[in-house]
Order: structure tokens, then C-alpha cells, then sequence
């Protein structure tokens, strides 16, 4: 009978002790907080996504005759204004309150530099505005990253398009490489 009792407490040992490291292996490891990424677009995948034309006559199309990464990139041609250009509507991606990053690569062919600039066309509580988030001067043939950070007002936002304009009216320019990720 003795001997019966040591070997249950035997097995139930056994099976606490099976359990205990049950419970370690299912332990989480904590993750590492990462920038959500919002919108990403090198257009390798030949297609303009979300891009749209801006402004009448503007003509956008994927191109292999310039690339930042790999073989194509998303070509801006038969600008008429200086507000012409690409742009995507983020209305339902960004947030009210939240900071946002931007990145975008850009390229001309044209003979001398030129200022390249993204905006935010936006409504807060009724009143439309344009919102310059960054600009930079592009050298010819030479990509260059325009950067910058904005946030969006924390009030009843009705628009939210961002886009890529350039000051010379005429210019044509090469997009790739977008990036829009949340800041922390
Ligand atoms: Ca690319």
C-alpha cells in the first residue's frame, strides 16, 4: 500500500512537472514596437495603385526609363500648372491627432535643377487648405529623396490628398519609392 502511495505522488510530480514546463515554453516573447507602415509603393509590380493624375491633362504611367529601385517607377508628364502632378487620397488611412512621416524618391531629365514639393490638400471643419510637407531642389538625372512629417489636426477632417507637385509648370518627373508610415 506504501509502495502503491509513493508511486502515485511519483506520477503526479511527473505531471506538475510536465505542466510547469508546458507553461514556459508557452510564454510570449514581447515584440518590439514597430512604425506602421501606411502606404508603400515602388511599382515594380507595373501598376499605378492608388495613384492618380492631377490636374487636367496630367498624364501618369509606369515607366522602365528611370527606376530609384529595380526597373520602373511612375512617370508625371503633360503638366500645365505647377500644382499638377500625382496624388492619392488618404482620407481613410491617416488618423485625426496622428503624425505621419513621408518619403518619396524623385527624378528629371530636364537641363537644370528644379524644385520638386509634396502638399496635403485638406478640409479641416470646412475650410480647404494646402499643407507643404516638404520641398527639395533636384539636380538633373539624379534622384533625390523629398521628405518631410506632418500631422493631421486632431478636428473634423472632411479631405486628405497628398501629392507631388513641382514648381516649374512644365517639368515632367519620375515618383518612386513612396513611403508613409505612422510616427511614433
Ligand atoms: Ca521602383
Amino acid at each position: 500500500m506504501k509502495r502503491f502511495m509513493g508511486f502515485r505522488w511519483l506520477m503526479i510530480m511527473l505531471l506538475l512537472g510536465g505542466c510547469a514546463s508546458q507553461q514556459v515554453t508557452m510564454a510570449e516573447t514581447p515584440t518590439s514596437p514597430q512604425q506602421a507602415v501606411i502606404v508603400s509603393n515602388d511599382f515594380e509590380d507595373q501598376k499605378t495603385g492608388d495613384w492618380m493624375a492631377r490636374g487636367d491633362g496630367t498624364r501618369i504611367a509606369i515607366s522602365d526609363a528611370a527606376a530609384h529601385s529595380g526597373k520602373y517607377s511612375l512617370y508625371v508628364s503633360n503638366r500645365s500648372a505647377n500644382w499638377h502632378g500625382t496624388q492619392i487620397d488618404l482620407l481613410k488611412k491617416l488618423q485625426p491627432g496622428k503624425k505621419y512621416g513621408f518619403s518619396v524618391w524623385v527624378y528629371h531629365t530636364s537641363a537644370s535643377p528644379k524644385k520638386l514639393i509634396i502638399t496635403m490638400e485638406r478640409i479641416y471643419n470646412g475650410e480647404k487648405g494646402w499643407d507643404r510637407i516638404g520641398e527639395v531642389m533636384v539636380a538633373p538625372n539624379t534622384w533625390v529623396e523629398l521628405k518631410g512629417e506632418y500631422q493631421v489636426k486632431p478636428v473634423k477632417v472632411e479631405e486628405l490628398v497628398f501629392y507631388v507637385e513641382a514648381e516649374n509648370s512644365s517639368l515632367s518627373y519620375y515618383v518612386d519609392d513612396v513611403t508613409i508610415s505612422q510616427v511614433k
